[in-house]
């Protein structure tokens, strides 16, 4: 293979360029740029729900609500400059309603273009799942059941754990990444202190946290001052461990408490609950309809939209400030599918393109 492409190198041939062939398809007008993404997005798919958000994007579902959102810009826009065109006027009630109207509707749209790719996004690194808990609750054992291997030391001894562990898994083809994490209590021994430190780090950038209790015990005053020092934001579910050690008590969710469950590391009961709670709490409804695998970049140019729209309805009154709000709001979101996109950022996106794709 080498010698034969050394031939064509020699007779004139050159490698092609990282996302070259892409590269083409979208200065040609084949693909927009978000497609043009997708490509590449499909390409590095490490799960099959990724892999299909990316191949929606591929097919234009993602653009296509952008552009959606742009054409609702667009109107306002032009009634704006409408507004603007003719200032001798007296701009009327009317005018003033229909553009406050049109906002809403544009700002509720953009809303859930952006919930839809913030949860998208999640696909891309795996949602944070991390167990905290009082030494010996079982958060080791509950990992190594999810992960399906024993991954952690497990030991009737308090305080087995001290470093966090973290393991990929997949939930119905949804990426997680579960964070086991050192028994949270004050402890003499340096070791088991910086792991307990390193435990609270992990809390606070967690997507969800699974505080762990036991079952089969009272939650004293030890395990209250746990669950008041996890973080106000970011979901938290109740594991309540062991309840195979809890006679009388069922395993598995409850109607009446929708972020508690009952399960078993040991037999296994109430952890399909469990993940299936996981699924919901990161916002996947199984459909795979509710997300767009979303990247950084098309984040923070919605998220840019968005602040403009907030401050364009601020100036509802000021026209020419609301015009250029609205304009600053526009083409944040034509950066999306590359409209109008520098040349740099093009040679950023495709740079990052396998050669040859
Ligand atoms: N009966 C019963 N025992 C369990 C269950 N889950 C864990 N255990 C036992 O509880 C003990 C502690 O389990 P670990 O998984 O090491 O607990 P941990 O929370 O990781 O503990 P630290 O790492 O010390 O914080 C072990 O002896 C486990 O076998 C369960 O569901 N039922
Ligand atoms: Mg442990």
């Amino acid at each position: 293979m080498q010698m034969l492409l050394g031939a064509c190198l020699d007779a004139g041939a050159r490698i092609a360029h990282p996302g070259e062939f892409t590269r083409r398809a979208y200065l040609e007008g084949r693909l927009d740029l978000a497609q043009a993404e997708a490509v590449a997005d499909l390409i590095d798919a490490a799960s099959r729900e990724a892999a299909r958000s990316a191949l929606r994007s591929l097919a234009g579902e993602f653009s296509t609500a952008v552009d959606t959102l742009s054409a609702q810009l667009t109107e306002l826009r032009a009634l704006t400059e409408a507004v603007l065109d003719f200032p001798q006027e007296e701009v009327d009630e009317l005018h003033l309603e229909e553009a406050r109207a049109r906002l809403a509707r544009v700002r509720a749209s953009l809303d859930e273009v952006l919930a839809k790719s913030q949860r998208g996004s999640l696909l891309r690194s795996g949602i944070h799942v991390v167990f905290a808990g009082r030494p010996n609750v079982g958060k080791s054992s509950l990992l190594n059941k999810l992960a399906g291997e024993e991954r952690a030391i497990v030991t009737p001894v308090a305080g087995t754990t001290r470093d966090a562990l973290r393991e990929a898994i997949q939930i119905d083809g949804v990426p997680i990444i579960v964070v086991d994490t050192a028994g949270l209590r004050e402890s003499p021994d340096e070791v088991e202190r910086i792991g307990v430190e390193r435990a609270w780090r992990e809390v606070a950038r967690a997507d969800i946290v699974l505080a762990v209790l036991e079952a089969h015990a009272e939650v004293g005053p030890d395990e209250h001052e746990m669950l008041a020092r996890l973080p106000e934001e970011g979901v938290r579910i109740l594991v309540y461990n062991k309840v195979d050690l809890a006679p009388g008590v069922p395993a598995g969710r409850r109607p009446s408490a929708s972020n508690e469950v009952w399960v078993s590391a040991k037999t296994g009961a109430g952890l399909e609950d469990l993940r299936r709670m996981l699924l919901e709490a990161s916002g996947w409804s199984g459909d795979g309809q509710s997300t767009f695998l979303a990247r950084e970049r098309h984040l923070r140019a919605l998220a840019l939209a968005r602040r403009h729209l907030e401050e364009a309805a601020l100036q509802l009154e000021r026209w020419e400030f609301f015009a250029e709000e609205l304009r600053l709001a526009h083409s944040a979101l034509t950066e999306i599918t590359g409209a109008f996109t520098p040349d740099d950022l093009l040679g950023e996106i495709f740079a990052r393109f396998c050669i040859g794709k």
